[in-house]
């Protein structure tokens, strides 16, 4: 039987082989939900830097530049990240280069594996069905915030276990732990994340809304995928 993972920290990644796995990025305030949205209303493709200095350097390539630190839009890039900011006429058919304080890290972190993949609320079915059907192993990777652990990334990570566990084993005890905090939270989970310290971090800059829309589920039906160092659907 294929084994699923969970890596609750991109600083934990050095204890996984991901080499021979499909690993599912995941951010879901904010980075990963902005990236699925994104896609899913007609940007060409985004392409990742955990780097700031390289990722602004893109606007001369012919793209459009998309930058936050701290929860905040970063002065002179074009796009924050707010998933409404890639819902937007602007946007289509652009190419997007992104930078954000953890969801990039975690990509980059990710590029050895088999294939990466974004995983977010918003099309966390997609993505279920997705990893079923391949034939590898699954680690997802949760974002946390500079290395730390958190409650919506962990949240996310044992909603997808709970789609996909007829078909895979737990490799350790993360997605037992992710498992059973989502079926303890998932009736009440925008109370349950509205407590969590992103989103009070997030409250105090007035991106309320942002919450309830990351945790929706199932607004999309696509995968994207890190192609060549861009993320794009197929
Ligand atoms: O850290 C990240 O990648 C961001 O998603 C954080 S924020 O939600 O934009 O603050």
């Amino acid at each position: 039987m294929k084994t699923v993972d969970v890596c609750l920290s991109p600083d934990l990644i050095h204890l996984y082989d991901v080499s021979d796995k499909v690993v599912v990025v995941v951010d879901i305030l904010r980075a990963t939900s902005c990236m699925t949205a994104g896609l899913a209303y007609g940007v060409k493709s985004i392409t990742p830097f955990e780097n700031l200095e390289q990722c602004q350097k893109m606007k001369g390539n012919g793209y459009l530049i998309a930058g936050e630190r701290n929860g905040q839009k970063v002065e002179g890039f074009d796009l924050g990240n707010s998933p409404f900011d890639y819902m937007d006429e602007k946007v289509k058919g652009k190419k997007v280069a992104v930078t954000t304080t953890n969801g990039t890290v975690a990509i980059e972190k990710s590029r050895r594996a088999i294939e990466v993949i974004i995983g977010s609320f918003l099309n966390i079915s997609a993505v279920a069905a997705h990893v079923k059907k391949q034939q590898q192993n699954v680690l997802i990777l949760c974002a946390g915030w500079k290395g730390k652990v958190n409650l919506e990334d962990s949240l996310f990570a044992g909603a997808l276990v709970d789609k996909i566990i007829d078909k895979f084993e737990f490799e350790c005890d993360a997605p037992l732990l992710a498992h059973s905090t989502y079926l303890h939270m998932k009736d009440d989970m925008l109370s349950r994340v509205q407590n969590s310290s992103h989103a009070k971090r997030l409250n105090k800059l007035n991106v309320t809304k942002d919450i309830e829309y990351c945790l929706t589920e199932d607004e999309f039906d696509i995968v994207p995928r890190l192609v060549n160092g861009e993320l794009v659907i197929s």
